[in-house]
Parts: C-alpha cells; sequence; structure tokens
C-alpha cells in the first residue's frame, strides 16, 4: 500500500485542533445572535431531503476547515473509487458497489472487467415477478392453497434491511401478506414466528449471502422440519422454500429449487444490500413499482452524493459534522430520532450500518488510530422518547448530537395529530440549542435553590432533516443518504468500513463451545477457569 499521510498529522486536523480550542465554549445562542441569518443560511437540500444544520456548534471557520479536510483525504477521489468499482474492501480485495443494486437499466458499471448492470436488472425482473405471482395468489403451496405468510429468516444484514424497509414502507404494504422475520438461534424466536401459522399457507425466504451462517441454518433447518411435519412431502420444500444468497450450491443442499433462488455478488455487503435480493420481502411487500421508486431514492442521493460540491452535499456535511462531535468534542453517540412511527425500525438499522462499519481501531495501513472513530448510534420514535432518555440529553453531562427526521405531511392524517408531532420536533431542537437560562428560571418566579435543577445549559447539537412525505423514494434516499454519511467517516478517519472482523472472534469460539455442551461425554474444558466454570455450571443446569 502506498505510504499514507496519518490523519492527525493533516494540516486541516491541527487546523481543527487550535479551532475547537478557541471555539469550544461558543454558545448556540450567541452564534444565533450574531448572525440573523443563520438559521435559513446553514441548510441544503437535495433529493427532496432538507437539512437544517444551523443549531451545530460550528461557525464559518469551521465548515471551511471541515471541508478543507474532507479535500485532503481526497473524499472527492475516494467517492469516484468506489462508484467505479475499485477494490477499496482491502482485507477482503473487494469492490464496494451497493451503488451498482441501483444504477437504471442502462448503465454501466465495470468489475473484474464486466458490466455487472445487466445482471442486476434480471435479478431485480425475477424478483419482481416472484412476487407478482405470490401476490395475486398465481403461487400455490403445495397443498395448493395460496401463500398468505412470508417468513423471511435471515440474521444481521440479511435481516435488519428488510425488517426495517417492511416496517417503514408498511402504509404501501399488501396486507393480505402476512410478513415475519426469524433471526435469533435463539429456539424461542423460532417457535413464536411459527407458532400460529399453517404450513400449507406459509412460504420461507432463507436469506443469506454465504448459505453457511449458523443461526440462519439452524432456524431454516427447524422450518423445513416443520414445514415437512404437515405437508409429508419433500418435494413440498420447493413450493414453501425460496433462497437468496451467492452459494447456488448450498442452497440447492438444502433442497431449494435453484430456479427459485435469487443471488448477488460478494461486492455487496451484508448492510448494504436490503436493495439487492435481500430486499425480496420487501417487494413481496410492497410490490415491483414501489420497490423500483425506492431504488431510484437510493440512486438519485447516490448521484447527489457523487456530483454535489462539498457545501451543499448533504452526506458530507452530515460525515463531517459527526467526525467534528466525535473526534474533538469526545462525543461518544449520536441519537437518531424519527418522528414518524412507521420509522421505529431505523435507528436499530443504522446501529448495523454504522458501527458495524466505522467500528474501527487501526487505520487502512494497519497503524493504531489516536483520535475517536465510529460512534455509537441510537435513538428510538418521536415522540416517545421524549418521555424516557431526553432528559439525559438535555441536562446530563454528555453531548450527544440528534439526527431529527420528520415528515411534512402524515401518511394518516388525523386530527391534530401531526401538528402535535411536528411541534414537538421544533420543540425538541429548539430547547437543545437555546436551553433555559437561570435568568430565565428566575423570572418564572422559581425559588433560589431550585434555579439550578430547571436550568437548562443548551448548547445541545441537532440537525433537523424534513421531507415531505415518508414515500419509498424518500426512503430509499435517506438511507443512501447514512451509508454516505458512513463513507464520509470512514475516508477522514482512513479506516476500512466495509469489513467487519470484529464479529468473528466470538462465532470462532462459539463454534468450539457447541460439542463441549452438545456431548454426552462432557469433555474436559480447557478455557480460561471463568469460561470452564460457567460452561460446568450450564452443563449441571440443564440436565
Ligand atoms: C453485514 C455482516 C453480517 C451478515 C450476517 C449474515 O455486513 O456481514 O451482518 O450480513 O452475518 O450473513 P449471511 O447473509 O451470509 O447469512
Amino acid at each position: 500500500m502506498a505510504e499514507r499521510t496519518l490523519l492527525t498529522k493533516r494540516p486541516s486536523w491541527a487546523a481543527l485542533q487550535s479551532h475547537y480550542q478557541n471555539t469550544q465554549k461558543s454558545h448556540l445562542r450567541d452564534l444565533f445572535a450574531a448572525d440573523p441569518a443563520r438559521g435559513t443560511r446553514m441548510t441544503a437540500e437535495g433529493v427532496g431531503i432538507f437539512l437544517d444544520y444551523s443549531k451545530n456548534r460550528v461557525t464559518d471557520e469551521t465548515l471551511k476547515l471541515l471541508f478543507a479536510l474532507a479535500t485532503e483525504c481526497d473524499l472527492k477521489g475516494r467517492i469516484n473509487a468506489m462508484f467505479s468499482g475499485e477494490k477499496i474492501n482491502i482485507t477482503e480485495g473487494r469492490a464496494v458497489l451497493h451503488t451498482a443494486l441501483r444504477a437504471p437499466k442502462g448503465a454501466s458499471v465495470i468489475v473484474d472487467g464486466k458490466n455487472v448492470v445487466p445482471e442486476v436488472h434480471e435479478v431485480l425482473d425475477a424478483m419482481g415477478a416472484f412476487a407478482d405471482r405470490i401476490r395475486s395468489g398465481e403461487w400455490k403451496g403445495f397443498t395448493g392453497k395460496p401463500i398468505k405468510n412470508i417468513v423471511n429468516i435471515g440474521i444481521g444484514g440479511s435481516d435488519l434491511g428488510p425488517v426495517m424497509a417492511n416496517e417503514s414502507l408498511r402504509f404501501y404494504a399488501k396486507r393480505e401478506l402476512n410478513f415475519r422475520f426469524l433471526s435469533n438461534v435463539d429456539g424461542t424466536d423460532f417457535a413464536e414466528t411459527v407458532r400460529d401459522l399453517d404450513p400449507a399457507e406459509t412460504l420461507f425466504i432463507v436469506c443469506s449471502k454465504t448459505f453457511t451462517t449458523q443461526e440462519t441454518m439452524t432456524n431454516a433447518e427447524s422450518a423445513r422440519n416443520w414445514s415437512l411435519a404437515t405437508l409429508k412431502d419433500k418435494a413440498s420444500v420447493a413450493k414453501h422454500f425460496v433462497a437468496v444468497s451467492t452459494n447456488a450450491a448450498k442452497v440447492k443442499e438444502f433442497g431449494i429449487d435453484t430456479a427459485n433462488m435469487f443471488g448477488f455478488w460478494d461486492w455487496v455487503g451484508g448492510r448494504y444490500s436490503m436493495d439487492s435480493a435481500v430486499g425480496l420481502a420487501t417487494v413481496l411487500a410492497i410490490g415491483p413499482n414501489n420497490f423500483r421508486d425506492l431504488l431510484a431514492g437510493f440512486h438519485a442521493m447516490d448521484e447527489h452524493f457523487r456530483t454535489t460540491p462539498f457545501e451543499k452535499n448533504l452526506p458530507a456535511i452530515m460525515g463531517l459534522l459527526s467526525v467534528w462531535y466525535g473526534s474533538f468534542f469526545g462525543a461518544e453517540t449520536v441519537a437518531v430520532l424519527p418522528y414518524d412511527q412507521y420509522l421505529k425500525r431505523f435507528p436499530a438499522y443504522l446501529q448495523q450500518l454504522t458501527m458495524e462499519s466505522n467500528g474501527k481501531r487501526v487505520t487502512l495501513g494497519g497503524a493504531e488510530v489516536d483520535y475517536q472513530t465510529g460512534s455509537v448510534y441510537w435513538g428510538e420514535p418521536g415522540t416517545n422518547g421524549q418521555h424516557s432518555f431526553y432528559q439525559l440529553i438535555h441536562q446530563g453531562t454528555k453531548i450527544i448530537p440528534c439526527d431529527f427526521i420528520a415528515f411534512c405531511k402524515s401518511l394518516n392524517p388525523a386530527g391534530r395529530h401531526h401538528d402535535l408531532l411536528m411541534a414537538n420536533v421544533f420543540a425538541q431542537a429548539e430547547a437543545l440549542a437555546f436551553g433555559k437560562t437561570a435568568e430565565q428560571v428566575k423570572a418564572d418566579k422559581v425559588e433560589d435553590w431550585l434555579v439550578p435543577h430547571k436550568t437548562f445549559p443548551g448548547n445541545r447539537p441537532s440537525n433537523v432533516l424534513m421531507v415531505e412525505k415518508l414515500t419509498p423514494f424518500a426512503l430509499g434516499s435517506l438511507v443512501a443518504l447514512y451509508e454516505h454519511v458512513v463513507f464520509t467517516q470512514g475516508v477522514v478517519w482512513d479506516i476500512g468500513s466495509f469489513d467487519q472482523w470484529g464479529v468473528e472472534l466470538g462465532k470462532a469460539l462459539a463454534s468450539k463451545i457447541v460439542p463441549e455442551l452438545e456431548s454426552a461425554t462432557e469433555p474436559e474444558l480447557k478455557h480460561d477457569t471463568s469460561t470452564n466454570a460457567l460452561i460446568a455450571r450450564y452443563r449441571k443446569g440443564k440436565k
């Protein structure tokens, strides 16, 4: 690998450090007071998403330095490298081309000398045709009944995306179909998922890129046994099981007809795969046309990210702001607060996207970083969160940058509901930024000793993202926005955002322990004394 300049040795990093020392105490109250245009000026808009970032602890100088940092880190060049299929996932030797999954028909993205876009559309067409057959009732189960229940079996990237998309787009879904998502290897998840289903009306999607993941294959085998216990005939598997995978041999071995396998490619990372065949459950729910709109939203944001100057580029701005808080202010978390009930799984989805991607401690060159990388992402839909954890964001000792996500129009207009919901978004961002001073509290005739308790320091940063309406297109553009925020962060931090070696060690150790729990001979334990004692206790306890 070419010699890389360490991030902390870059001139713009040093400039940001001294800028941070000089400005860290500046209060948003003063910044707003000094610039009457701030609230309308520090905004950007793209692909139907309006971003107000004025309530961040930044000045024009901060932004200038952050954009200079992005330029020094060659963000532009790295974006082009990703989009053009360079093998930027260096530790796995792979291209990173989720953007090709939403490239329009006719586009060209070359991987190892081959244009992959036609294949992408072939799979999309096959998914659409299959969805039409299930949705119309033309596809019959083994006993001739139409399919009513669809169970996606997958975990991690093969679960969280479809779970989130199906929940977010439930408004657009065919309500006659009942969707469930089975992920945990805990037998309870399996039992509760199938307990009231009729195998003759149930279709399982076994969704696994590798088709070897322990949790998914264990659940898939239990599902096959459960289905065969009623349908009796092995030939029924072809009518009740389909696969989403890159591993045709394993799919066949499981008994699934490879004609009912929807493929994808090694250049699609699990957490970047909801717009590939992994989205089969989503196509089944919302139909092929809505799924195409979802992809169009992704693609529009891809183009925005690829072509817009950083100063107006939503993912670049948000990514750089999170670097500012994470690496300079030492903020450890980011709260994502969607004010839309349909987006209730969006924060959980973002947790994998952000934390598996940027939870890294060495640079691409292998050196240990001497700055903070990936933040902890978390959140709940508003207004529920307000009645639980917002207290800590308002008056706690930690700085927690917030992303509020809001929609101008409700999908379910009902009396005052939407105005009340939106009033809360605006009020929360306002309260976080401006707080309530001791003087203001005193003016309310509060007793002196109570004043500190009722004072809000303010100066708590937030972004407000506003979109007209939650549509498939809007969801696609929001997800792509965060994908590219993660990319921007990763480029600046100089880390590999597209591998996940950290997940491996636990998996390897678990597979060593399984036989120690299952074997009747209770083999001798050779772990540390704590692990040995825990296993021994479990062996005794389960008898
Ligand atoms: C995501 C990860 C991981 C993966 C799951 C499922 O980026 O790689 O969450 O998606 O481990 O893997 P399979 O799809 O191979 O079962």
